[in-house]
């Protein structure tokens, strides 16, 4: 790359929007939904590292990475140099008329490293939610079942199917119903707020699943092992290993979603290795391509292969050029050590807030784990939600020139989920904008 690296330090050179976002977002209003409603006060023109340039020559610190996808950075050189000789090469061919070598590697590296100790077999994919659909679809024509149980304050995408197996309903579901059939929503764990034992969550949860399902009936049950826009909430030490258990004895798969959770975000390579569990189907996302919309379905070979041929595939899935991205970021996050940077960044924010919790009360809950974190507000009183509060900050350190993103049932969960080869300094800078609003704020 010619180009000069773009400098990592936060810069204001007009105020948010400047003259030129302004404009932009005047003719975004004209010609897209309101729908679609973009947070930050910023049109960017670059972003590298933990930096986004935008068109003002505003720099702003990024604790988003476009909602947990740029893990590497958003213009990884090896990313970069992957994509660029794959377009050269070819762009599409659509890997079911003609299928090419880079995505029989890419899901060999999957099963190398996803925690599933028998062999796997992957399906390439184009989201998330995508991934979520099909996963479901192997699980029923495995099982030869059709529920699928999903939890409270799960998220698992904006499709018909999915929006029925994510629980809020502002912004996601309100108005487009009916929802798709046989998908059943359970209690799950909320330490912070439910206080129970991982025991005595997963006796809730499984008391639920046999009263009001019926094991006979389920094909599988799916969670996030930490709940992502739920609010980052990790459940209770042993809760996923229960519940994992008794599918596993009742002949339900359990299907992972490790869309947000998994490739390094959580300092390991996926966050169900953090609990001790062994999914049967894993879907994955958004960190897998370094910004390239590329998902997947692993899961056990003798599962994957119970659909029969040609019943799981899609125009686009595993586009030749998402999978160099792909393949060029697991290997940057193999020869970086991002898992470990990862790690590193959760200590850091952890340390951060613990402090700051100690002269304000209103931080309630400091959880996750790695590079996703998230600090839960509430009325110290009451323990009730400060939603107000979590959207007018985040709104100010959009403006100061820090990109931060919200989350929770209740949306008062101000998180954390920066690519983890942001710089250090940068990202405490980050951290003490947030910090400084905060105490203007109480
Ligand atoms: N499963 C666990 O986190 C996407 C969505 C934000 P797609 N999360 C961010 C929004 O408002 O749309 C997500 C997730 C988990 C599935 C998905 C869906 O992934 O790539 O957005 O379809």
């Amino acid at each position: 790359m010619s180009r000069e690296p773009l400098d990592q330090s936060r810069k204001l050179v007009t105020e948010l929007p400047g003259p030129k976002a302004r404009e932009l977002r005047e003719r975004l209003e004209t010609y897209v939904p309101k729908a679609v409603s973009p947070s930050t006060p910023a049109f960017v023109s670059r972003a590298e590292g933990g930096i986004v340039e935008d068109v003002d020559g505003n720099r702003l610190i990024d604790l988003g990475a476009g909602i947990a996808v740029t893990t590497v950075g958003a213009s990884h050189p090896k990313v970069v140099k992957a994509v660029q000789e794959q377009v050269e090469d070819f762009t599409h061919t659509c890997f079911m008329v003609t299928p090419y070598e880079s995505y029989i590697q890419l899901a060999k590296r999957l099963d190398e490293l996803v925690p599933i100790s028998s062999h796997t077999r992957t399906v390439l994919l184009n989201s998330g939610a995508e991934a979520v659909e099909n996963a479901v679809k192997v699980a029923r024509a495995y099982t030869g079942k059709q529920a699928v149980a999903a939890f409270d304050n799960a998220y698992h995408g904006r499709t018909t199917l999915t929006m029925g197996l994510t629980a809020k309903n502002m912004p996601y579901k309100e108005s487009f119903g009916p929802f798709a059939s046989e998908l059943y929503r359970v209690p799950g764990s909320y330490p912070y707020r439910d206080g129970l034992s991982g025991e005595e969550a997963a006796a809730r949860t499984i008391e639920s699943l046999e009263s009001q399902i019926g094991a006979n009936n389920l094909a599988a049950v799916i969670m996030e092992p930490i709940q992502g826009e739920g609010g980052f909430i990790v459940p209770a030490e042993g809760f996923l290993a229960k519940v994992v258990e008794w599918c596993k004895a009742n002949d339900v798969l359990f299907i992972a979603d490790e869309v947000q959770t998994g490739f390094v975000r959580t300092g390991t390579w996926f966050a169900s290795e953090a609990e001790g569990i062994e999914p049967d189907l894993i879907a994955l996302a958004k960190g897998i391509a370094g910004g390239m919309p590329l998902s997947a379905v692993t899961g056990r070979a003798e599962v994957m292969d119970a659909v029969h041929a040609g019943g799981l595939g899609g125009t686009y899935g595993g586009n030749p050029v998402a999978v160099a991205a792909g393949i060029a970021s697991l290997e940057a996050m193999e020869e970086e050590g991002m898992a470990a940077k990862a790690t590193r960044i959760g200590e850091i924010i952890t340390e951060h807030f613990t402090q700051l919790q100690k002269d304000d009360a209103r931080i309630g809950d400091i959880r996750g784990r790695g590079a996703m974190m998230a600090v839960e507000m509430v009325d110290p009183a009451t323990k009730e939600p400060l939603p107000k509060l979590v959207n007018n900050v985040a709104v100010e350190a959009r403006k100061q020139g820090v990109i931060t993103l919200t989350a929770g049932t209740y949306g008062n969960v101000l998180r954390f989920l920066p690519p983890v080869i942001i710089g250090e300094d940068l990202l405490k800078e980050g951290l003490s904008v947030i910090t400084d609003i905060l105490t203007d704020m109480k």
